[in-house]
């Protein structure tokens, strides 16, 4: 009776660890740090037992973070994958935790260790999930909803610059190819952008990508947006804390009867809550509260009421989980952050977003713009702007390892070694430069 079974107890160990760069076709997108570059860079971590079980991940690629991935093999051959708290813990003491600093001043993360620990993790449970017969959601303590809700996420892009996708190279494209492809710069093309993107994948909430044009043009349109789409369809504009506190108090009230919530309008957690004190619309965050850290100052002070998080940011998806716990405790909620990806990743973030207890929020997600997929099956689909949550053990999706290879060599040929928008842009306009804060 209740006997142990110790085969189980004694866990799938660690053979083989595989760390693959890749380049996957990226638009010309504008952002507050510059432009992104032809290609995104991201690692896919396959991690395979004594038993042969492979589990996957993918994380944002950066030539650093790829070399600690590899380090970190010689410490992760022989541990056992459901031993996360103590694996944790051998890359902490490897690599030490990250500080505030390390995130560094773009849109993005940039720190190592919840970088290394979210591909180590995602990959151990998806064998964890494989070993018990579960999907990963039901590992994170089980599903709250079937579909995982996802918003729209327009960009402002650079007419000519880019990759594979640039401005008028399919010129037979119809639909959302044509809108990928166009260049985007004013309210009109901004419009005609989230039409497309909305009547392709069915998104009911609208974010747009600030930072990028002086603040009138971006909120002009999202008044756009509102006139064209109604009230039934939220918005929110990120222009990643490129604005003054003068700045986001006199548009985010302009915006007040158009936004959902106001996304980073200013940098730091004082300004972020000097800005919430003078406006009703929510603010969300994911760059002024960006660490467990940070999270006795933030409710201290009030810096915003959503923290946006990113299992690749956070130190992966259990430690999402006790934000989630965190932000319902201080009355904060929790949605979701995203970079150019594919769909491994995609997988992860349904899994995470199934398992949140509340769901107020519609997902960020860049998977529209990619083209690219390194999965069976190919691209995830979307249904009414959500993705269906995988029920087979763990993931729920297989590694298609000839469109993997196919994207290494992208990688080798692209010589793209780390994210740079500001070069990217120098590339186009050779004056510009990143600014911290900007209007
Ligand atoms: O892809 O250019 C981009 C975004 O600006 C991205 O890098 C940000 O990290 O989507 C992100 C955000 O919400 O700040
Ligand atoms: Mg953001």
């Amino acid at each position: 009776k209740n006997k142990i079974n110790m085969s189980y107890i004694a866990g799938p160990r660690i053979k083989e660890i595989h760390i693959t760069p890749i380049a996957i076709v990226d638009p010309p997108l504008l952002n507050a740090a510059g432009l992104h570059a032809p290609y995104a860079l991201r690692t896919v971590l396959e991690i395979v037992t004594e038993d042969n079980i492979s589990g996957i991940s993918e994380i944002p690629g950066t030539k650093d973070i790829d070399a600690a991935l590899e380090e970190s093999k010689k410490l992760l051959i022989g541990q056992d994958v459901f031993q996360l708290n103590q694996i944790r813990h051998i890359l902490e003491q490897a690599f030490g935790t990250d500080s505030v600093a390390d995130r560094g001043l773009a849109p993005w993360d940039q720190r190592k260790l919840v970088h290394i620990f979210s591909a180590v993790e995602v990959a151990c449970m998806d064998i964890m999930g494989k070993v018990t017969g579960k999907p990963i959601v039901d590992l994170l303590g089980g599903k709250m909803r079937d579909r995982v809700p996802f918003s729209a996420y327009l960009f402002y892009k650079y007419e000519g610059a880019g990759g594979e996708l640039g401005f008028g190279l399919n010129p037979n494209a119809t639909g959302w190819d044509a809108a990928r492809q166009k260049s985007a710069l004013n309210p009109d093309e901004i419009v005609a952008q989230a039409k497309a993107m909305c009547k392709e994948f069915g998104f009911q909430s609208i974010k747009l990508k600030g930072g990028v044009f002086e603040p009138r043009q971006e909120v002009d349109a999202v008044i756009a947006l509102r006139q064209a789409f109604g009230e039934k369809y939220p918005l929110r504009i990120d222009p990643n804390a490129l604005w003054t506190v003068e700045t986001s108090i006199k548009y985010g009230k302009e915006m007040e009867p158009y936004l959902e919530y106001l996304e980073d309008p200013v940098r730091g957690q004082e300004n972020m809550a000097l800005v919430r004190k003078a406006l009703k619309t929510p603010l969300a965050t994911n760059m002024c509260t960006t660490s467990f850290g940070e999270i006795p100052r933030s409710i201290e002070i009030g810096a915003e009421d959503i923290i946006l998080s990113d299992h690749h940011f956070w130190g992966g998806l259990r430690a999402s989980m006790t934000l989630t716990g965190i932000c319902g405790t201080f009355g904060r909620e929790l949605s979701m952050h995203s970079n150019s990806h594919l769909g491994i990743s995609l997988a992860a973030m349904v899994h995470l977003g199934a398992a949140l207890p509340k769901m107020t929020y519609a997902l960020d997600t860049h998977y529209p713009w990619q083209s690219d997929e390194i999965i069976i099956g190919g691209r995830m689909k979307f249904e009414d702007g959500s993705v269906e949550v995988p029920s087979e053990p763990g993931l729920g999706v297989e590694l298609d390892r000839v469109a993997l290879a196919a994207l290494h060599q992208n990688y080798l040929a692209c010589g793209l070694t780390k994210r740079n928008d500001e070069i990217e842009m120098q590339k186009i306009n050779p004056d510009w430069t990143f600014k911290a804060v900007r209007w």
